[in-house]
Order: C-alpha cells, then sequence, then structure tokens
C-alpha cells in the first residue's frame, strides 16, 4: 500500500473541517456531551499538554510543574466549594478510570457487587461487559421498578442484606430518576458495604442543586466525568468526605489506574467549574424544565416516553420506546439525517448481549440549554422528531428547516465574562503570539 502523506494529511484537515461545518448545523442531544465555553476552548491547547506531573500537587516525581501544581490545586479546591466536598482527585482520565479506581480499592473478600444493569440504565463500566469482570468482581442486579424507573427500594434491602456485596452502585447513563442513595445507604453501613454513585451524567445538576449531592446523601464516593451535564473537558473525578477511602483512594489511582493526567484540561476544569458557582443554577434549573417540557410535548405528539409516572424526568434526559417505530437503530438514524443527533438505547426488557437493536432512544438537553434554548425551543424540536418519526416526513426536508433554526443559536450561554479577564488574556496572547506562526497567516 503507498501513502501521499501530503494527501493523507489534506484529507483529514478536510473531515474536520466537514465535522465542524456540520455539527454546527446539527441539534445535538446526546446526554452524554455538551460544548465547552469559548475561553475553555482557547484554554485548552496550552503548553501543559506536553508536559509529565506524576504524583500530587506538590509532591511530583518530575521537575518542571510549580505552575502545573498551582493549577491542579485550584482546580481541586474549586471542586470541593462547589460540590461540599472533603477530598476531590481530579486525575483519573475519565469517568471510567474513577470507576476503575474507585472500585479496585473498594474490591473486599467477597468479590460481589450490585449495580443497576445496563438494560436498566447502568454504565458497561458497572457491568459483567465491563470494569466488573476485568477486576475479578462478581456482579448482582439491583432491583428495578419500572414505573419508577427507578432502584426499587425494598427489594434491593432484601439482597444487600442477604449478600452483603463489597460495595452497590447507583448513579448511571440512562437516569431520569433521582437514585435512592438515603433509602440504601445507612443498611449499606450495617452490613459493611460502601456505596459509590456515579454522577457522570447528573455532576452539572449536582453543581446546581437540581439533583441531590450523593455525598451529602450517605454516598462513601461520587464519581463522574467532567463533560456531561457538567460543561467541561473530557476527563473524570473521584470525590468523598472520607479519610480513610481517600487515603486508599490516592495510591490506586496513581500509580495503578493513571501515570500522567493530561494536565492541559485542569485549566479548563477550573474554569468550568467557576462558571458552575456562578451560573450553575440557573442552568441546572433551566435544563429540568426543558427535559420535562420536551418530554411532555412528545409524549403529547404521540411517542411512547417513559416515566409517565413520575413527570417523564427529574433529570436532563428524555427516554422513548421506539420499538412500535422501527427501533432504537433505525430511529436514531432517520433523526441524523434531519441533523438530529440521538443515541439508541437499551431499556428495560432488552436483552443487554444485543446493544446494536435496542428499543429505545435517549435524549439530553443539557447543550441546547448551554446554547441558550427554553421551553419554547423545546416544543419545536419535539415537531421536527415528530415530523422525521410519526408524520414520515422526508428527513432532507426537516433538515433544512433544522439547520435555519441552528443558525439562530451560535452562542455558548452560562460562561465566565471575558472582559472581566481581558488584561491576563491579552498577555496569553502575547506570550502565545508566534504559536500559530505560518497558521494564521
Ligand atoms: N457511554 C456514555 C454515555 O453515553 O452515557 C458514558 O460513558
Amino acid at each position: 500500500m503507498s501513502f501521499n502523506f501530503i494527501d493523507e494529511a489534506k484529507k483529514m484537515i478536510d473531515k474536520l473541517a466537514k465535522h465542524e461545518e456540520w455539527r454546527r448545523k446539527t441539534i445535538n442531544l446526546i446526554a452524554s456531551e455538551n460544548v465547552t465555553s469559548p475561553l475553555v476552548d482557547f484554554l485548552y491547547a496550552n503548553d501543559m499538554m506536553h508536559r509529565y506531573a506524576e504524583g500530587l500537587p506538590f509532591k511530583r516525581f518530575y521537575q518542571g510543574t510549580k505552575y502545573i501544581d498551582e493549577i491542579e490545586y485550584a482546580t481541586q479546591k474549586l471542586m470541593s466549594y462547589l460540590f461540599k466536598a472533603k477530598y476531590v482527585d481530579v486525575r483519573p482520565i475519565s469517568g471510567t478510570i474513577a470507576n476503575a479506581a474507585v472500585f479496585e480499592t473498594f474490591k473486599g473478600k467477597r468479590r460481589i457487587v450490585l449495580s443497576c444493569p445496563l438494560e436498566y440504565g447502568g454504565h458497561v463500566s458497572h457491568s459483567e461487559f465491563g470494569l466488573m469482570k476485568a477486576l475479578g468482581l462478581r456482579v448482582g442486579k439491583l432491583p428495578f421498578n419500572y414505573d419508577e424507573m427507578n432502584i426499587d427500594v425494598d427489594k434491593a434491602l432484601k439482597i444487600i442484606y442477604e449478600l452483603k456485596p463489597d460495595f452497590i452502585v447507583l448513579g448511571g447513563s440512562l437516569i431520569i430518576n433521582i437514585h435512592p442513595v438515603k433509602e440504601l445507604a445507612s443498611a449499606c453501613k450495617e452490613v459493611r458495604t460502601k456505596v459509590v454513585f456515579d454522577a457522570a451524567h447528573v455532576l452539572g445538576l449536582v453543581a446546581g442543586e437540581t439533583y441531590p449531592n450523593p455525598l451529602k446523601e450517605g454516598a462513601d464516593v461520587m464519581t463522574a466525568s467532567t463533560h456531561k451535564t457538567f460543561p467541561g473537558p473530557q476527563g473524570g473525578v473521584i470525590m468523598t468526605d472520607n479519610d480513610e477511602h481517600y487515603k486508599k483512594l490516592k495510591w490506586t489511582i496513581f500509580p495503578v489506574f493513571v501515570s500522567n493526567h493530561h494536565l492541559h484540561r485542569l485549566i479548563c476544569t477550573a474554569i468550568t467549574c467557576i462558571e458552575m458557582i456562578l451560573y450553575g443554577k440557573e442552568y441546572a434549573q433551566q435544563i429540568v424544565r426543558n427535559a420535562k417540557t420536551l418530554a411532555e410535548e412528545l409524549h403529547d405528539l404521540g411517542f411512547k416516553v417513559l416515566g409517565e409516572k413520575i413527570g417523564f424526568t427529574k433529570t436532563h434526559q428524555v427516554v422513548i420506546d421506539v420499538k412500535d417505530l422501527g427501533g432504537g437503530d433505525k430511529v436514531a438514524k432517520l433523526l441524523e439525517e434531519a441533523n438530529i443527533i440521538v443515541n439508541k438505547n437499551i431499556l428495560p426488557g432488552d436483552d443487554p448481549r444485543k446493544p446494536h437493536k435496542p428499543s429505545g432512544i435517549r435524549i439530553g438537553v443539557q447543550e441546547v440549554t448551554r446554547r441558550g434554548m427554553k421551553e419554547d425551543e423545546m416544543r419545536q424540536i419535539a415537531e421536527f422528531i415528530a415530523r422525521v418519526i410519526i408524520k414520515r416526513e422526508d428527513p432532507a426536508k426537516v433538515r433544512k428547516e433544522v439547520e435555519e433554526f441552528m443558525a439562530k443559536y451560535n452562542t455558548i450561554e452560562f460562561c465566565l465574562n471575558v472582559d472581566e479577564l481581558r488584561e491576563e488574556i491579552e498577555k496569553l496572547k502575547g506570550i502565545w503570539s508566534d504559536k500559530f506562526k505560518g497558521i494564521w497567516c
């Protein structure tokens, strides 16, 4: 095989340009994504991406880290303030790595854990398909109440007393209700079972106080990723109030699961924390209002929206059973043709070993909320979805209207006012003036 390397570079840059151009014209409703603020985007490509800083701030194995240390320390402090957590570790490079460090630390003699299975909304890392098997853990299913779209507390208590697992995992990837941390935590304490809450999806809602803080409800540890409802750069985080847990955890994060921890993102996570401290409540409240409005509208337009009994959703997510409309795979693809981006998702009752043909689609409204959309826009989005999936209108026709609609939402809200940081930004631009020499010409 012969390569023209310059052509390869051209093709890839062209693909990136196409992606950027296309995605600006799409309504992104992927529940696990978000957009960072322009300031965060600007700061992201910094020199710290080239550096190493194994260890903890001020106790590194490398020289040259004095400013990295200060930024990482500030990030921990800001996160501690925002989530009222005693210990914060931002070194895990993803939510799955955060889970790996916690699961390994909490692995006990019994090697049994309980979590929400994939079809009830658990993340793959909570399952036998992911981390659990790799770490030598046997995983049992937390029982689920379909009407409530939540863990069945009475049945769960029974199993916890019976099995006395090393730990249980609450939280997950398909989550429209408030998981019962408080209701299960004291029983877990009695049988020396730890409670882990995976807040990857709801971290921004916890920050904005529309979702209860799991650490204050009795969870031993909260893990999360930093880029879903919390609108930061991709990364992971672990938080706990417990001295003993953190003593062990910090030595499982490094040297077991993380060596270097992608240092350029830390300032961006910290800036996102400040945005959430300043605007998080307003943002989270608008997300929940938007999700509810979208769910109600979709229901009224004829979709089988899950969670009717609980008012459809208490988070950023809306979940629809589209089995009778062709299934999740077909529906997600049709919507993509109309520039509406969602993901197919397995639902309660689906076979988790067949994830490619699931019954449902999952929608998240956090990104469109960050772009400034409110209830009226949710009604418009519901109508676009119904026209493609229920009325079977040509997706290409709807796509034109989606593109016109999206042209109005090209700014990001709930961000720091850059004018207040003008002096510091100008200084950085001066230092970076030759960074893109030959590129910006
Ligand atoms: N699989 C991702 C999600 O979409 O929820 C989380 O890692």
